[in-house]
């Protein structure tokens, strides 16, 4: 029997099969073995717990698309949500989530929420990202504002909800599809000083499609890889691929670079470059280090 992982906990996880029943399981000790461990969104093959207190995952399918933070598996697209205000929006993070959903495959957009409480940061931080791939929509989670459009643009995908802890993505979930799952006002969150979500966990919604919850974090490492490769991540340089006077060029330093123009130009968002040329910094130290 086929079933879809929708949350793991303390080495169970929950999977719903094609009829719509959800199954308490365990994985084989061969997947344990062979470090298989099962990630929420993995299809897998299944025997029920035929009256026992749970079955047992037999195997993995193979994987449409893989990330590690979220650890999720199969995402069609992750949408990055940010917060106009409280807290302040950390796009550095945003950044590197969109670089590593990019690298693996996965679609992307982003949610700037919150909205009700600062329309002109929200509008700003929007600006930044509108070539970036990433069709950003200001929403509010508590007023309602872009859900309609947001809910439309994730229709039918398997897509997770991604971002800094407190930016509302558990908020969205439950105005987006009439859910319930735990959210957390800001000063609780202090108190015991971690998320309010803190498992991910794939919920079927209404046209067929599958929204995931995802805790908060708030550091974030890219994945080690050559820094030459970073640039593909950021759809609004392609326009300027090749035109450059050195080739290859990073578009971070050096002279007479086709997208340093740009943004001198105002076409591309000068705060977003910033922060390339910085992750840039960081990748290449990074690919320098990889082997100690
Ligand atoms: N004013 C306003 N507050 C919001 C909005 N969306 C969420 N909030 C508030 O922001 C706080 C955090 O919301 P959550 O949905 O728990 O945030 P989260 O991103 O799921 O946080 P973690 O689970 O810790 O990652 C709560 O107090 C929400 O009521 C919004 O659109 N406007
Ligand atoms: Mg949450
Ligand atoms: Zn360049």
């Amino acid at each position: 029997m086929q079933g879809v992982i929708l949350r793991g906990i303390g080495g169970f996880y929950y999977a719903m099969d094609e009829r719509g029943t959800v199954h308490t399981l365990r994985a084989q000790g061969k997947l344990r073995r062979e470090r298989m461990k099962p990630k929420v969104g993995d299809w897998v093959e299944l025997t029920p717990s035929d009256g026992e207190e749970h079955g047992w995952i037999l195997a993995i399918q193979p994987r449409r698309s893989e990330l590690t933070r979220p650890p999720v598996a199969n995402i069609d697209v992750i949408c990055v949500v940010v917060a106009a205000a409280t807290p302040e929006a950390d796009l550095a993070l945003a950044d590197r989530l969109l670089v590593n959903a990019r690298r693996a495959g996965i679609g992307v957009r982003m949610a700037v929420n919150k909205c009700d409480l600062d329309p002109a940061r929200a509008e700003a931080i929007a600006r930044q990202y509108r070539g970036a791939g990433v069709d950003p929509i200001a929403v509010s989670a508590a007023r309602g504002d872009g859900l309609e459009a947001l809910r439309a643009a994730l229709a039918g995908k398997v897509h997770a909800l991604a971002g800094q802890s407190g930016a509302g993505k558990s908020t969205l979930v439950n105005a987006l599809y009439g859910l319930r799952v735990e959210t957390g006002d800001l000063s609780r969150r202090i108190e015991r000083g971690r998320n309010t979500t803190r498992h991910c966990e794939l919920i079927p919604v209404a046209g067929g499609g599958m929204v995931l919850d995802t805790p908060g974090f708030s550091l974030l490492e890219t994945d080690v890889f050559d820094p030459v490769e970073l640039k593909a991540s950021y759809p609004e340089f392609v326009p300027y691929e090749g035109k450059c006077f050195f080739q290859p060029c990073y578009h971070a330093t050096e002279p007479k670079c086709a997208v340093r123009d740009a943004v001198a130009a105002g076409t591309i968002d000068a705060e977003r470059h910033a922060r390339y040329a910085a992750l840039l910094e960081e990748t290449r130290q990074r690919w320098r280090e990889r082997y100690d």
